[in-house]
C-alpha cells in the first residue's frame, strides 16, 4: 500500500511540454506546441513525476548528459530530463526514419516514404537511450508512459531489463493496415518492440483492429480479437481504443474570460467582414491545407455573392521545417494563399490571412471565439484536438465545425458538416452550406458535440488507462499463476 502512494509517472515522448533554448542567462525551457502537450501535461502537473524527452535542441557534446530542469520554471510541478541528441541522430532518427518513413506511412502517403538502413539504426540505436534513461528513474510499482511512433521500441527495451515494470504506450497517429505496413522493411521490429508494453492504446477501434491484424498476421501471434487481447512470450498485453478527450472546464473557463471575449470582439473588427472562418493546424502535409485553399479558391469563384464578406483566416504552426516536404509545401500554401488574395481581395478586403507562427492558447481561445466556422480538413489525421476545442471554446451554441472524415474526432463529433478533403467540388458547396447555417442548426449541433466532448473529456481518457492497467494487473497475475 505504502510503495502505491510513492509510485510515480515517468512519461517518455520524443518532444515534452518543453524546448530549451539557450539565451544570455543560460538555457531555459520554452513552452512547447502539440497535441500530445496538450493531453498529458495536466496529469503530470497534477500527480507530479518525470518527463523524459528531447529537448529540441542539439546535444552541446557527443556523450552529453541531459540537462534536468523543474517546470513549469515559475511553479515547479515536475521534473524535466533532457534525452540529448546529436546532429546526426536529430537528422536520421527525427526528420529521417521518424517523420520521413513511420509519419507518411501511417498517414497513408506511400509516395512520401523513404525506407533508409541507416535511419533506422539509428532509431534502434536512439530508442535504446531513451529507454536507458526511463530505466534510470523506475522503480518497482512506478508506470512508466511512453508515447508515440518515435518511440515504439522502446517498451520492449525495458521489458528485457525490468520485466516488471509497468508499461502504458499510446500510439497518437492512425496505425496502418497490414498491407501498407508491411511496406517496412522493419514493421516486425516495430510491432515487437510494442508488444512491450501491457497496455497499447490508439485514438480508434479500427487502429487497434490494424494493429491486431498485423501482429497475427506479420508476426504470427496469437490475438484474441474478442477481448482485444495479444498473448505473446508468456504475457498478455491489452490493445484499447480511447479518443482523446480535451480538458474540456479549462476551455469554458477561458473562454468565459472577459480579457479573451473582448480580445475575440477585437479580432472582429480588425479582420471586419460578415463571417469569419478559421484553421488553425500545424503546417504539415497530412492536414490537408492546399486542398482546403484550393477549396476556398472554388467557393469564391463559384459563389460571388460572398466575396468581400468571408474571409479565411489560417493560423499554421511552423513545424519539421528540416524536412524537405515541409519545406515545400510551405511555398506551395504561400503560392496558393497570393493567387487567392490576388483574384478576390480588393481595396483592404483580404479572402485569405495567412499567418505562419504559433500563438499562446488564450489568444487561440480569442479565435475560436471569433470565428463563425472552424474548417478542420485533414486528409488523415489520428484524432484531431482543435476539433474539440473549437467545440468546447463556444459558450454560446453558435460557430460550425466542418470537420474531415479522415479526422478521428469525425466519429465522436456527429454535428459537424463532415467532408471529403479529396473532393474539392464537394468541400467547396460545403463551405457555403456552413457559412448559410441558420443560428437554430447550428446551436442544435452544437450543443450535440459539447456534450460529448464534454463527458469524454480528459479525465475520462485518463481513467480508461488507468482501468485497463489495473485489469491487465489482474490478468498477470492469473496468468503467471496458471
Ligand atoms: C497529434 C496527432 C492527435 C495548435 N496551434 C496552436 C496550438 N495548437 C495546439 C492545439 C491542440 C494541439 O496544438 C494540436 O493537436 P492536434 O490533435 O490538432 O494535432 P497534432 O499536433 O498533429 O497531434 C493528432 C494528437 O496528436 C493527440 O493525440 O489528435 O491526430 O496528429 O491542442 O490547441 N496551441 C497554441 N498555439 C497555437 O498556435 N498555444
Amino acid at each position: 500500500m505504502a510503495k502505491k502512494q510513492t509510485a510515480k509517472i515517468i512519461m517518455v515522448s520524443n518532444r515534452g511540454a518543453y524546448n530549451l533554448q539557450a539565451t544570455e542567462s543560460g538555457i531555459r525551457p520554452v513552452p512547447a506546441i502539440s497535441g500530445l502537450v496538450s493531453a498529458v501535461e495536466p496529469l503530470l502537473k497534477e500527480k507530479g513525476g518525470v518527463w523524459i524527452a528531447w529537448g529540441g535542441r542539439e546535444a552541446p557534446r557527443k556523450n552529453a548528459t541531459g540537462l534536468r530542469l523543474p517546470v513549469p520554471q515559475d511553479d515547479p510541478l515536475y521534473s524535466f530530463q533532457e534525452v540529448p541528441l546529436t546532429a546526426e541522430e536529430i537528422e536520421l532518427y527525427y526528420n529521417g526514419f521518424s517523420n520521413g518513413a513511420l509519419w507518411p506511412l501511417c498517414h497513408y502517403f506511400l509516395e512520401k516514404c523513404s525506407y533508409k538502413a541507416a535511419e533506422w539504426e539509428t532509431y534502434v540505436k536512439v530508442n535504446n537511450k531513451f529507454a536507458e534513461a526511463a530505466l534510470l528513474e523506475t522503480t518497482e510499482g512506478d508506470v512508466v508512459w511512453v508515447n508515440d511512433y518515435h518511440l515504439a521500441l522502446v517498451p520492449s527495451i525495458i521489458r528485457n531489463r525490468q520485466p516488471k515494470a509497468k508499461q502504458f504506450f499510446f500510439w497518437h497517429i492512425p496505425f496502418p493496415h497490414h498491407d501498407l505496413l508491411s511496406t517496412l522493411p522493419w514493421a516486425s521490429h516495430i510491432l515487437r518492440g510494442l508488444l512491450g508494453t501491457d497496455v497499447l492504446g490508439f485514438h480508434l477501434r479500427s487502429y487497434a483492429d490494424n494493429f491486431l491484424n498485423a501482429v497475427a498476421s506479420l508476426l504470427d501471434a496469437e490475438v484474441d480479437f474478442e477481448h482485444n487481447t495479444v498473448y505473446w512470450q508468456q504475457r498478455c498485453i491489452y490493445v484499447g481504443a480511447w479518443p482523446m478527450g480535451i480538458d474540456y472546464h479549462n476551455f469554458r473557463r477561458r473562454a468565459m474570460d472577459p480579457a479573451t471575449v473582448s480580445r475575440a470582439m477585437a479580432l472582429r473588427s480588425q479582420f471586419n467582414v460578415e463571417r469569419l472562418a478559421l484553421s488553425v493546424e500545424r503546417l504539415d502535409y497530412t492536414k490537408g491545407i492546399v486542398e482546403k485553399l484550393l477549396a476556398w479558391e472554388r467557393f469564391l469563384d463559384k459563389s460571388p455573392k460572398w466575396r468581400g464578406r468571408t474571409s479565411l483566416i489560417q493560423i499554421a504552426v511552423p513545424s519539421r521545417t528540416a524536412v524537405p516536404a515541409y519545406r515545400l509545401l510551405k511555398e506551395e500554401v504561400e503560392a496558393v494563399v497570393q493567387r487567392i488574395n490576388h483574384r478576390f481581395g480588393q481595396g483592404s478586403y483580404r479572402p485569405v490571412h495567412f499567418f505562419w507562427q504559433g500563438i499562446p492558447r488564450q489568444e487561440l481561445v480569442s479565435y475560436y471565439l471569433a470565428a463563425d466556422v472552424m474548417l478542420v480538413t485533414p486528409l488523415r489525421d489520428g484524432l484531431n484536438l482543435v476539433a474539440k476545442e473549437y467545440v468546447a471554446s463556444r459558450r454560446d451554441g453558435s460557430g460550425v465545425l466542418v470537420l474531415s472524415r479522415f479526422a478521428g474526432a469525425a466519429q465522436e463529433l456527429k454535428g459537424a458538416v463532415l467532408v471529403n478533403p479529396y473532393d474539392l467540388d464537394g468541400m467547396a458547396a460545403l463551405f457555403t452550406r456552413a457559412l448559410n447555417m441558420d443560428r437554430e442548426e447550428q446551436e442544435k449541433r452544437m450543443r450535440l458535440m459539447q456534450e460529448r466532448v464534454r463527458r469524454y473529456d480528459i479525465r475520462w481518457w485518463l481513467g480508461c488507462f488507468y482501468q485497463a492497467m489495473m485489469a491487465a494487473e489482474r490478468e498477470i497475475s492469473h496468468v503467471s499463476e496458471s
